[in-house]
């Protein structure tokens, strides 16, 4: 199954998804399979890797190896250059930072990366990208315009657009290791006014209450790395089980 068609079916069905973002950069590749291999046992649905800092070819490669190993999850790029593209991948998060204040973000890297991903022959899965307050490294290396926490309307109007303009997700991420996560009322407020594209909500995730807060306002997936990297097991099961009720 392609993994934008178990997406899908996912939010047809009403199901919550728990998505696993790894960081190649921030263990060795043999560590990621392990807490691939982890997150797979408690019930994640999809591995994300990716982050902000430039990587080696080797070093991606080596990692997703390690990854496939240990899980017989979809591995999804969640790229912030073309340097994070691999035919190792089952697919690729294909998106624009909508409010970020360079065009590379928005257009231009995503079109240098196109052929590169039809050579490749990865699934491309259209994404839009929204980085709000604090943001974090993603806010500024994605030279983000970030959005104030009680700035909804701007949120909604970001998510009728993506919706509008036929992307697939929305991604609306307060950073990694932000000590806030998205509020409630944004999520809330998507959910009511954008309700067909799939709502992915990331950025200080750090607890079971939090994702329970988190889903029940109507994000579709929650995205959660910190408490992967750090080995919080404890947490990554009890947030991964808010997605299963
Ligand atoms: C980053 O939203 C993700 O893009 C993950 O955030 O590391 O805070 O879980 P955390």
């Amino acid at each position: 199954m392609e993994v934008l068609e178990y997406i899908m079916e996912k939010k047809r069905k009403n199901k919550k998804m728990h998505f696993s973002l790894l960081d190649p950069e921030k263990q060795a590749p043999q560590k990621a399979g392990e807490v691939a291999g982890t997150v797979t046992e408690h019930g994640s649905n999809l591995i994300m890797v990716g982050g902000s800092s430039p990587i080696s070819k080797e070093r991606l490669d080596q990692t997703i190896r390690e990854i496939r190993r240990r899980t017989p999850l979809k591995i999804v790029l969640f790229p912030s250059s073309v340097g994070y593209l691999s035919p190792l991948a089952d697919a690729v998060l294909f998106m624009s930072l909508l409010n970020s204040n360079d065009l590379d973000y928005v257009i231009r890297v995503p079109a240098k990366g196109a052929p590169i991903i039809k050579r490749m022959g990865i699934e491309p899965i259209s994404m839009g990208y929204l980085i709000i307050e604090p943001g974090m490294t993603a806010g500024k290396v994605g030279k983000a315009d970030l959005i104030k926490r009680d700035d909804t309307k701007s949120v909604v109007e970001y998510a009728l657009y993506a919706q509008y303009n036929g992307m697939k997700l929305f991604y609306i991420d307060a950073g990694s290791g932000s000590p806030e996560p998205v509020p409630t009322e944004m999520i809330r407020a998507v959910k009511k006014e954008a309700g067909d594209i799939v709502l992915l909500i990331g950025g200080g995730i750090s607890n079971a209450q939090i994702a329970r807060d988190i889903l029940e306002a109507g994000a579709d997936a929650i995205v959660t790395g910190t408490s992967l990297e750090r080995g919080e097991i404890k947490q990554i099961q009890e947030i991964i089980s808010a997605t299963k009720v």
